[in-house]
């Protein structure tokens, strides 16, 4: 059976960032704003008033210092407090597929290949901007590609089961040259009125290409050694946006229709499955790793789990860190960190690219320099 590389990555980064202090001074002004409006039911007693955000509590319980966003005027808005994203005529490029082009033409250079190559499109990531015609098809028709397209979405985890899905499909001969892409608006899922949850999130898109050993021709190419992805279901982390919203119009716009989390039982509940699940594949594969390549959410949770893994404290080299600049992109941001944080490494060299989140889900893909 063929080996499976990775012969190129692209990042898209959308042009606007907000910083915490940005982010915190709209939100603050939207709670003074509310417990003005609300005076009197608060003073009663019907109502609690709510509580300002902080800088400081976001970068030491995150490690979040900037995100950027797709649409920044109405996120800073106090009145609006969401992206204002304008809707595209059908026949243009939509949001998420113009990040994705972007993404996927850095990673076909990367690669030495051209889009006419890409036979297999896997667009992976937490949430489609619509339900159908399929994201992926829309890529492929947009870049010139063909064979095959289609979606799929795992949350957090998107792309580490779109890569080891589209190396499988590339094994078993279904496809030769893959493209997965994982276009992330988080803040368009996200409560920018909720003070827990508020500074989580940022957009990205990657894109990676994948195709057979004997195939490739790019100057640096990752040799897919194993995959291991798994799901254990969880209600701590839920969106219950969905079509069937509308069949209950009394709960249309209650807040589990956007991202909402016990963000404590998370924490808990994850590092010991995620350590465990990247140390059995290690053992397994009889690997010591150069770098942790991990996901993006949530700079402690990254400090525990390299620990567990490594038996002592990781170096910043070791597993590196984006979600200071990006905070959490979803399923991109393992991706982001490998895109930006492997040219040190060697021939011979062995990393891990691991996401997890919401489902839970988790996907470790071990990746050795050739
Ligand atoms: N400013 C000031 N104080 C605050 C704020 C704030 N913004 N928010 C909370 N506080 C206060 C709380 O009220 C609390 O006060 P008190 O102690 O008086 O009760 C105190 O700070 C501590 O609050 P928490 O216990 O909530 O704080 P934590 O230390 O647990 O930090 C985190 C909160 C950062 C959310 C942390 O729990 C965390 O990161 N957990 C892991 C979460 C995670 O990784 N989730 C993954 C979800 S992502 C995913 O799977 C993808 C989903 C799909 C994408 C969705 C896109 C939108």
């Amino acid at each position: 059976m063929s080996e499976i590389v990775i012969s190129g990555t692209g990042l898209y980064t959308p042009p606007n960032a907000i910083s915490n202090d940005e982010l915190v001074k709209a939100f603050n002004q939207y709670v003074d704003n509310f417990n003005e409006d609300n005076q009197g039911a608060i003073e009663a007693g019907q109502i609690q008033p709510l509580a300002h955000s902080s800088s400081e509590f976001i970068l030491k319980a995150s490690g979040i210092k900037s995100r950027y966003v797709v649409g920044k005027d109405g996120i800073l808005d106090p009145e609006v407090m969401m992206p204002l994203i304008p809707e595209r005529d059908n026949d243009k490029p939509s949001v998420m597929i113009e990040m994705a082009m972007h993404a996927a033409d850095q990673a076909l250079k990367a690669a030495g290949r051209s889009p006419e190559d890409v036979d297999l499109i896997i667009c992976a990531a937490s949430n489609m901007q619509r339900p159908y015609p399929a994201m992926a098809v829309e890529l492929q028709h947009f870049i010139g590609a063909k064979g095959l397209a289609f979606d799929m979405n795992v949350a957090c985890s998107s792309a580490t089961f779109g890569i080891a899905n589209a190396a499988a499909m590339l094994k078993a001969g279904s496809a030769k040259l893959a493209l997965v892409v994982n276009p992330e608006i988080c803040s368009g899922h996200l409560n920018f009125r909720d003070r827990d949850s508020h500074f989580i999130f940022g957009d990205a898109c990657t894109a990676t290409v994948l195709e057979r050993a004997e195939d490739a021709s790019s100057a640096e190419q990752w040799l897919v050694k194993g995959e291991k992805l798994i799901t254990q279901f969880s209600n701590n982390i839920r969106n219950n946006f969905g079509f069937l919203n509308r069949t209950a119009p009394e709960h249309q716009f209650d807040r589990d229709k956007l991202f909402v989390q016990e963000g404590r039982k998370v924490f808990k509940e994850v590092v010991p499955m995620v350590s465990e699940l990247i140390s059995s594949e290690l053992a397994r594969q009889g690997l010591t790793p150069n770098r942790l390549w991990l996901h993006q959410a949530n700079i402690n949770m990254n400090l525990f789990i390299a620990r567990k893994v490594l038996g002592r404290d990781a170096s910043d080299a070791e597993a590196p860190v984006i979600l200071d600049e990006y905070a959490n992109t979803s399923s991109a941001g393992s991706v982001i960190a490998f895109h930006k944080h492997r040219s040190d490494l060697n021939s011979g060299d062995v990393g891990i690219i691991c996401s997890f989140g919401a489902g839970y889900s988790a996907g470790c893909i071990t990746v050795q320099k050739r």
